[in-house]
């Protein structure tokens, strides 16, 4: 693990027009004096060609993090309560279940709750061997971490290309950016040829998302029998299968205090599976509070979509979520999403499902299709605000 100033950071060959654009906390008290001139898109934009990320920005040396990454209102407390008061993430364990019908029941009924409540939990005893999660977490930091010539050959912001290399998916548009590089493979339904995977962690992307991939349909399973509807429901539709991976790289951050690794938002999907390693950081907003999500090794996260939480009318709930910089890190984590949003697949008509309606269970959201709701998601950027409100009747 790096402490920030700690380790003898290389001065990477940084680009010169950047440097010039990197405003500090000192530089913005001074601008804030004069009635500010700055220019956030110039420095956005100069930062992004470096093509380097974060990663690179903390490899040049710097101690102060540009005005670019400032968040304002920034509220990083956790209520401090101790700890036999400490409010945490169900963990569910999955030992058995195949097999065995009241271990089965068991866990049904904390999905069930889980999913109502907190969106939440966390899964052990999934089926995925620790060394596999360990590799695939190695694999990425090797992407982030290797020559920054060739890291910075992956960097691209073209929706076409199935591997992507980027600092911040909605950089141009959101109020501020986030700490954080990621490497996202968009894998199903068209996967990229194993070719355009970077060599340092193509094996195992490969072994992990096929693992996690046959952990969803578990999942799915159990959500469908959660809901009290036929095991294979939601497997059955065409809209769950599609995934992603976003393998993000946090590195250790100057002035965490005024920065988040992830703005606060819910996902767009109808799940996510997430891998952290142990570093920590993740929070999820329940009952008005911020929840630390402690790493439990060899576990994996669950949480619920948008679009899950409008297929079951709020029976399962898509909630927000962050994650705090740290002074320390890298902390990498791998998040898969699963839903088909592909825009060309993704018009067919979707709303509450049906069997879940009732006269106590009305319908609360209008039918729409996926494509409308992620076309809202990513038009309004990580601004904090749900994608589902204007499909709220
Ligand atoms: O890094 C994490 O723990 C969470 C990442 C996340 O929320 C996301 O990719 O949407």
């Amino acid at each position: 693990m790096n402490t920030v100033g700690a380790s003898s950071q290389k001065k990477a060959a940084f680009s010169a027009s950047f440097s010039m654009m990197n405003t500090t906390t000192n530089q913005l008290e001074l601008e804030t004096c004069k009635d500010s001139t700055y220019d956030r898109m110039a420095e956005v934009k100069a930062f992004d060609e470096t093509k380097l990320g974060v990663k690179g920005l903390l490899d040049s040396g710097l101690t102060k993090i540009p005005r670019m990454f400032h968040h304002a209102k920034l509220e990083h407390h956790t209520e401090n309560k101790p700890c036999d008061l400490k409010l945490s993430v169900p963990i569910i364990d999955l030992k058995d279940i195949a097999t065995n019908s009241s271990l089965r029941d068991e866990a049904l009924d904390k999905i069930r709750r889980a999913c109502k409540e907190w969106g939440f939990f966390q899964v052990v005893n999934h089926g995925i061997g620790v060394e596999v999660l360990d590799e695939m977490i190695c694999g990425i930091r090797r992407f982030h971490e290797q020559d920054a010539e060739v890291r910075k050959s992956f960097y691209t912001r073209d929706f076409n290309k199935k591997v992507r290399y980027f600092c911040n998916g909605t950089l141009f548009r959101d109020p501020a950016a986030n700490w954080k590089d990621t490497l996202a493979f968009f894998l199903s339904p068209q996967p990229p040829n194993p070719e355009e995977i970077p060599a340092v962690c193509r094996d195992i992307v490969i072994e992990y998302s096929e693992k996690v991939r046959a952990l969803s349909f578990t999942i799915f399973e159990l959500f469908s029998e959660a809901l009290g509807l036929h095991s294979s429901y939601l497997n059955e539709l065409d809209s769950v299968h599609g995934q992603f991976l976003l393998c993000h790289y946090y590195p250790p951050c100057p002035e965490p205090e005024l920065t988040l690794g992830t703005s606060n938002h819910t996902d767009i999907n109808f799940m996510t599976i997430l891998l952290q390693d142990q570093i920590g950081g993740l929070q999820v907003l329940h009952e008005n509070q911020w929840v630390d999500v402690d790493p439990v090794r060899g576990s994996l996260v669950v949480n619920i979509g948008d679009i899950l939480q409008l297929l079951t009318n709020d029976m399962f709930v898509s909630v927000y979520h962050r994650v705090l910089s740290k002074d320390i890190g890298p902390r990498i984590s791998v998040a898969s999403f699963f839903a088909n949003l592909d825009p060309l697949s993704s018009t067919k008509i979707i709303g509450p499902i049906k069997e879940l309606l009732s006269e106590d269970n009305p319908r609360i959201y209008r039918d729409t299709t996926i494509k409308d709701v992620t076309a809202h998601y990513f038009e309004k950027g990580l601004d904090g605000n749900s994608s589902l409100h204007p499909f709220r009747l």
